[in-house]
């Protein structure tokens, strides 16, 4: 049986239409409910649902065989113990920094002020920065993080932006763009050597469906 780790929201809604189209369908009756291990049409392979920054942990302690996860959670986690062979291009949008409408952020950052910066994203805003040569003050948040300028938290967000709408309703403006982000297959790497019978159709029946061919359908795996 492979385990397939996957967060509820646009990463399940974009990943089940793959999965279809690899030949393996979920019952949208089972879709739709409240359990944490979803069965499949497929015996070999169930899906499990956790939280989107904790889909690389389970992975990588082969709780799940292979896992969705966006190239931000990725590149935070670090990546350790994870083969990441398939850019699924789903649940795609930016990593930007954006800045209340009305701060100058290029001139404060051509005058080498030193900015107060509100994120999640931590690693990378460290690194977008210090590659810049940009003093910042990273201020770790959770989430909301369009609030943080808006009452005095910080100068500036790193957060990740699709329609920029978020940013607009709260007068805010992107900035400037750190990198593009899509969601990527992630396989446990002692997982990919010891059950490479079964992973190898999967991702291969995956990237297929990726890449809009249709075939080779995942034909399942015996248990
Ligand atoms: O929401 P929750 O706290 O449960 O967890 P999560 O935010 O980690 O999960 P989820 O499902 O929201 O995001 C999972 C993955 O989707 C992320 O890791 C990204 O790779 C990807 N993704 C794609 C996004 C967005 N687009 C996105 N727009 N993740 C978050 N957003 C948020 C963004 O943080 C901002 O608050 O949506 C808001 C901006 O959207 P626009 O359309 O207003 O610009
Ligand atoms: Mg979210």
């Amino acid at each position: 049986m492979i385990t397939l780790a996957l967060s509820k929201g646009r990463i399940f809604d974009e990943t089940l239409p793959l999965l279809a189209a690899a030949g393996i369908a979920v019952d949208p009756a089972i879709a739709n409910s409240r359990k944490l291990i979803l069965p499949t049409a497929d015996p070999g392979l169930r899906l499990i649902i956790v939280r989107a920054t904790d889909v690389p942990t389970y992975v990588q302690y082969g709780a799940a065989d292979i896992g969705v996860a966006g190239r931000d959670v990725l590149l935070e986690h670090g990546g350790e113990g994870l083969y990441q062979p398939v850019d699924l291009g789903i649940a795609r949008c930016r990593l930007s920094v954006a800045a209340p409408e009305g701060f100058d952020y290029a001139s404060a950052v051509r005058r080498g002020s030193r900015l107060s910066v509100a994120t999640k994203y931590l690693q990378c805003a460290r690194e977008h920065f210090a590659a810049k040569g940009v003093h910042v003050d990273l201020v770790k948040l959770y989430g909301s993080m369009e609030l943080a300028p808006l009452v005095g938290l910080a100068d500036a967000i790193v957060d990740l932006v699709s329609t920029g709408s978020t940013l607009r309703a709260n007068h805010l403006v992107e900035v400037e763009q750190i990198m593009p982000i899509t969601s990527r297959l992630i396989v446990n790497q002692a997982s990919m050597k010891t059950r490479s019978d079964e992973l190898e159709p999967l991702v291969a029946a995956l990237s297929a469906a990726v890449a809009g061919e249709g075939a080779p359908a995942f034909a399942g795996v015996s248990e």
